[in-house]
């Protein structure tokens, strides 16, 4: 069995109305990245922080996974344990398409984390009137997102996954935030192939050994029914 490992970013999500980080006016929803998603802009300014991520997550129930979301839960469904999607969004869209075997390396809009005992509760209101912590009644709730600087999730589970893949495929990211920007490299040092499916290439430091520009709703689709086509017994 070819086993897999593909990587999302906010592109599978464009298509379903989830702005990207990169969007023409370089912008992200008007903020710049670094006044909003830093432990330091957190600190100087919790309320805009908190006020940005409130309008994130109460923007999610207006929007639906796309097909390229649905097709990657089809592709579990025919392969299994041998598919991990890992996924740099913060959005619950794949999980809402159905993928169970899910790592959100960078957190999720719809988990708080208690700075006071580090209780991540799932959370789907505001945080900006310092709700308590539903396991130690503190009010220092902030969203569970990995901002710039901060260790990112599982990584270890992730690093192990991919470099024992035969397949990885990177889908929607422009490649340009670390360590999962460097994971299509470290697939191929280990003999994977790799696979891009993006609106427009990015500039990988190792290319790709194949690469299918386009929208995701598209080529995703596309690509997991040759996928279970070829699993097909
Ligand atoms: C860390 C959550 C310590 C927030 C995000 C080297 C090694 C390690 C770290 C670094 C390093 N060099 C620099 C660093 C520091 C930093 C970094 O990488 N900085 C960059 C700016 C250079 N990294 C960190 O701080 C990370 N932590 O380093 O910890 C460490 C040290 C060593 C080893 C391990 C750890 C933490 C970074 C996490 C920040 N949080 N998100 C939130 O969401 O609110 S980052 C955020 O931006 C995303 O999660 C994603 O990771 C990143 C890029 O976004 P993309 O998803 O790629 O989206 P983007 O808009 O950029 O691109 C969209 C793409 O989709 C485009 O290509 C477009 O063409 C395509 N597209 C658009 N529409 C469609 C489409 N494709 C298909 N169909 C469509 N319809």
């Amino acid at each position: 069995m070819t086993r897999m490992v593909v990587l999302t970013g906010a592109g599978i999500s464009a298509e379903s109305g989830v702005p990207t980080f990169r969007g023409a006016d370089g912008l992200w929803e008007g903020h710049r990245v670094e006044d909003v998603a830093t432990p330091e802009a957190f600190e100087t300014d919790p309320d805009t922080v908190l006020a940005f991520y409130d309008a994130r997550r109460r923007a999610l129930p207006l929007v639906e996974p796309n097909s390229a979301h649905r097709a990657l839960a089809r592709l579990e469904g025919a392969i299994g344990d041998d598919l991990l999607v890992v996924t740099q969004n913060v959005d619950d869209l794949h999980e809402r398409a159905g993928t169970g075997n899910l790592v959100h390396m960078h957190g999720e809009l719809l988990r708080a984390l208690c700075l006071a005992c580090g209780a991540r509760p799932v959370w789907h209101d505001d945080l900006i009137d310092r709700p308590p912590c539903p396991a130690c009644g503190e009010r220092m709730l902030r969203p569970d997102v990995v901002w710039f600087g901060e260790m990112p999730y599982e990584l270890d589970r992730i690093e192990q996954a991919i470099v024992v893949c035969d397949m990885f495929v990177s889908i929607g990211t422009s490649g340009s935030v670390y360590p999962a920007a460097g994971y299509a490299a470290l697939a191929a040092a280990f003999g994977a192939r790799t696979v891009e499916l993006n609106l427009e290439p990015s500039d990988a430091v190792v290319p790709f050994d194949e690469v299918r520009v386009g929208p995701a709703s598209r080529h995703v689709p596309e690509w997991v029914e040759e996928r279970i086509a070829i699993h097909r017994p």
